[in-house]
This record gives C-alpha cells, structure tokens and sequence, in this order.
C-alpha cells in the first residue's frame, strides 16, 4: 500500500515541480496555483473513491484531477493552451474537467463548485447510482454564501456529498485568524446537522482511513459529512516561486510541515530500489506527458466563438 500512495504523491509532486521548472519559459500559458504541500489531502480521499464517484474542486486542483485518474496529457495540454488539452485550450489549470474519471470541475471562483457538488448529489441519490460526490474546497471558500446554502441543501435531503475543506490556513496573504471570528470550521458544519471532524496535520495514511469511515457511512445513507483536513501550500498563492519575502508568512511556521511531508516519509520507508524505479517509471510518463503538450497544436481561429457563451 505504501508503494501506491508514494507513486501518487510523486507524481503530482513531480507533475507540478515540472510545471513550475517550466513555467518561467512562458510556454505555459495559464496562470499556476500549485499544490506543492497540499497532495496528501487529495491522495487520501481519492484513494477511498469509487471509479463512478465524481469529485468537484478549485483552481487549486492539479492534485485532485491526477488523485481521481484524471488524464494526465491532456492536463498538461491544457495548462499550454493547447487544443489537445483537457478543455481544448480554453479554460487553462483552473479549469479542468474529466468526465470519464469524474472529475466534473474545477473553477476559478471561490465557492463555485460547491452548490454544483450538491446537484450534482441530488442527481445521483435521485438516480439511485450508489456514487457519491467529494466537493474539495479551501479554507476561505467557506466564507462564501454559496458554501453555506449547499451545506444546508445537503443536510436537508441527505446527499451523498463529501464536503473537504483543505484548510492551508490562508486565503492567498490573509490568515485565518484575519477572517474568521471563529476558527472552528467543524463547528460550523455541525449546525447545519452533519457530521463533522477535523484531521490535524495532514498525513496521507489518517486522510484515508478518515474518509474511508466516512464515504462508507455516506453509501450507507447518512446525508453528508464534512472532513477538515489541515495542510499547508509550501509555494506562493500563485505561481512556481517561494513567497516568503512578502512577509505575512515565515520559513519557520512551514519548518514543521516540511518535516511531516508525506512523500517524504513514505520515500524514506520504501525499499531504494523500489523507490528508485517508481521514480523512474513516474518521470518517464511526465516527460510523455510534456512532449505531447509541446508537439499539439493550438486551437485554431474557427474555435475563437466554440464553446463559449456570446452575445450573438
Ligand atoms: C468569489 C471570489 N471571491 C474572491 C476571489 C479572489 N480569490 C482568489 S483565490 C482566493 C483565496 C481563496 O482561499 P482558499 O479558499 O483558502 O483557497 P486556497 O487558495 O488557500 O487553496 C480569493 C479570495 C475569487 N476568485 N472568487
Ligand atoms: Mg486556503
């Protein structure tokens, strides 16, 4: 089991430390909210998920689309804009979609994909597929009307939703502490009568047996539940460098987080030699990926008013 959760946390580490190594050749062409830090949060759920589960998520999803099977060449395609990629080009990192693995959406507003998470419940409980839905958020997204009337909705006609809040402690330069009179986010989706917990820390292995209790109570047909998992984004709000110069975080408050990164226990626990050829293994299918984002093509001019809402 090890193996299988270092190979999916190297390759999103990997994936986005690419993406960030050539960012700066401007070849990519979408701006780059990087999950470096934050993957064991989408790893752990994702390993609990069923293939027909279908997962909604942020701007900050490069981690979730990949944890949920999402198709790893037609990501990097998108984020240069090209017409291979996973929207053809048009909706860059942020926005992202795997119908076939069930990535249903990622967007750039914050709180967005909530309500669309709980829909898109209510359509699968109606149909009575036995799927569930995990809507991924960040800690400032439940600030948003939108998060509130979704948990409500939700609780009320017992969706399968899983509602996980990556609490990274910071909505782009604002702390918590800034924003929120209370820091207790459980608390705030106990009221609406679901079942809330809190997992401190971020370590891949207590992610998944978390989730695992709870997708299995949500199949059961508890309604909703909510995971709070605490996680911390080791680059800057957006884009590949490091922020610390901007001064409303320091080395030392990340110092910890570096230390408890999962990938990095996992690796110093696997056999060299099996460590050494995942590695491998895993590089070879991101250079693929990257030489088919370079050698498509973009989308033509005729694709200008394709897919997209027009005044006519
Ligand atoms: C509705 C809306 N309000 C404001 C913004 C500007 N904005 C972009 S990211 C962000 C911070 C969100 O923080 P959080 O939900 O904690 O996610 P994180 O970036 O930490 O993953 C804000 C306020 C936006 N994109 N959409
Ligand atoms: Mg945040």
């Amino acid at each position: 089991m090890s193996e299988v959760l270092f190979r999916e946390l190297y390759r999103i580490r990997h994936v986005e430390q690419e993406v960030a190594r050539v960012y700066p050749t401007d070849k990519i062409k979408s701006p780059v909210h990087l999950s470096i830090g934050q993957e064991a949060v989408s790893v752990g759920v994702c390993q609990t998920l069923r293939a027909d589960d279908i997962v909604f998520g942020t701007y900050r999803s490069h981690a979730l689309f990949l944890a949920k099977g999402g198709n790893l060449r037609a990501m990097i395609a998108e984020l240069y804009g090209k017409a291979t990629g996973c929207t053809r080009g048009k909706g860059g990192s942020m926005h992202l979609i795997d119908v076939a693995a069930g990535v249903m959406g990622t967007s750039a507003v914050v709180g967005t994909t909530i309500p669309l998470a709980v829909g898109y419940a209510y359509a699968l409980k109606m149909r009575g597929s036995g799927a569930l839905v995990a809507a991924f958020f960040g800690d400032g997204a439940v600030d948003e009307g939108a998060f509130h009337e979704s948990m409500n909705f939700a609780a009320l006609k017992k969706l399968p939703v899983l509602f996980v809040c990556e609490n990274n402690l910071y909505a782009i330069h604002s702390p918590q502490a800034a924003r929120q009179a209370k820091s207790n986010l459980c608390e705030r989706a106990a009221s609406y009568g679901m079942h809330a917990e809190h997992v401190e820390y971020g370590d891949v292995f207590t992610i998944r047996d978390r989730t695992a209790a709870a997708v299995s109570a949500i199949r059961a047909g508890s309604g909703p539940r909510f995971i709070e998992c605490m996680t911390y984004r080791w680059k800057e709000h957006v884009g590949p460098g490091d922020d610390f110069a901007a001064g409303y975080r320091t080395r030392a408050e990340a110092e910890p987080w570096y230390a408890r990164d999962s990938l990095n226990l996992i690796g110093a626990r696997l056999d060299p030699a099996v460590r050494a050829r995942i590695e491998h293994e895993v590089q070879a299918e991101v250079r693929d990926a990257f030489e088919f984002a370079e050698s498509s093509p973009f989308p033509g001019h005729e694709e200008l008013l394709t897919d997209v809402y027009g005044v006519a």
